[in-house]
């Protein structure tokens, strides 16, 4: 029988990983807040041809226990959305996170303390265009927790289903890394509105190489050293194999959406007592971009 898994928060990464697991054999059920609706279609632009699949939907406000869920809200959304569903949690319940930012892990864990909670993160990129998930290259996905068990029996259809994924037992220190990549990245992007390979040319080389260099102190501060030393590679490395994409900040700017700044660069200012010119005058001039709450 195929495991059945609940997609919570079905924007761009959901609707991307909803077809993935049901690619990989998963019976997958949207979570939905109108209670009416019972089915929704979702495409994904594949080449060379699109996917169509039919989805289950189900309300939040059903009781049933859910067995697997992931959750793909934005770090910002998730600890309301888990209190929404919070009464179909068991300890026996499987909760995969899979968002940017490191908020969300403190934010989770105190709201259900038995479930099983596993943390998940992708460099996969999709854009939404009304019921169509336009994927942007394939991305790596890594998901695990920080204990070193092994492989749990769940992870068959993401095995199947989602490509170059690994299983990992250091997730806290890689969501770290995940944070500080993004917060050279996607601030500048949003910005500048410029593509994440843009970053690399000469007229923006001194604002990442400033910003760099912050986010490396903050990481020499949390006892990541060898994070801190690579940093600039994998930032560099991560602007070119996405170069061609725009960052979830740009997106969701363009978008006139809530950004995850709060959640990456507001994360790492609080780990520190130093002074970061360059991450404060980012977090400033994100704000301005926020749209008004
Ligand atoms: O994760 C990303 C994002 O856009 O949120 C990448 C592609 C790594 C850019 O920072």
């Amino acid at each position: 029988m195929s495991d059945r898994w609940h997609i919570l928060g079905v924007g761009s990464i959901g609707g991307l990983f909803a077809h993935r697991l049901n690619a990989g054999g998963a019976d997958v059920q949207l979570l939905s807040r109108d209670v009416t609706e019972r089915h929704r279609q979702l495409t994904l632009a594949t080449e060379p041809a699109p996917t169509t699949h039919l989805f289950d939907c189900e309300s939040v406000e059903d009781t049933a226990e859910i067995e697997h869920l992931l959750i793909t809200t934005k770090s910002w959304g998730a600890h309301d959305a888990i209190k929404r569903i919070q009464h179909r949690l068991t300890k026996r319940t499987v909760v995969v996170a899979m968002m940017n930012g490191m908020q969300h892990v403190d934010d989770l864990k105190p709201l259900i303390p038995k479930t099983q909670l596993f943390l998940a993160s992708t460099t996969a990129g999709c854009h939404r265009s009304g019921d169509t998930w336009v994927p942007a290259g394939t991305g790596r996905t890594i998901i695990g927790t920080d204990s070193k068990r092994p492989a749990p029996p769940w992870l068959g259809c993401w095995q199947v289903g989602v490509p170059n994924l690994s299983w990992r037992a250091d997730m806290t220190e890689r969501l770290v890394e995940k944070v500080a990549i993004n917060c050279c990245i996607n601030p500048l992007t949003a910005i500048h509105r410029v593509k994440n390979g843009e970053l690399l040319s000469e007229i923006h080389k001194d604002q990442v190489t400033t910003v760099i260099s912050e986010v490396s102190s903050v990481l020499d501060d949390l006892g990541y050293p060898a994070l801190s030393i690579e940093l600039g590679q994998r930032v560099h490395e991560v602007m070119t194999d996405t170069a061609e994409n725009r960052s979830s900040m740009l997106n969701d700017v363009m978008a006139g959406r809530r950004t995850e700044a709060n959640a990456i660069v507001g994360w790492l200012l609080r780990q520190t007592k130093r002074d970061l010119p360059a991450l404060t005058e980012l977090a400033t001039q994100l704000r301005a971009l926020e749209p008004n709450q």
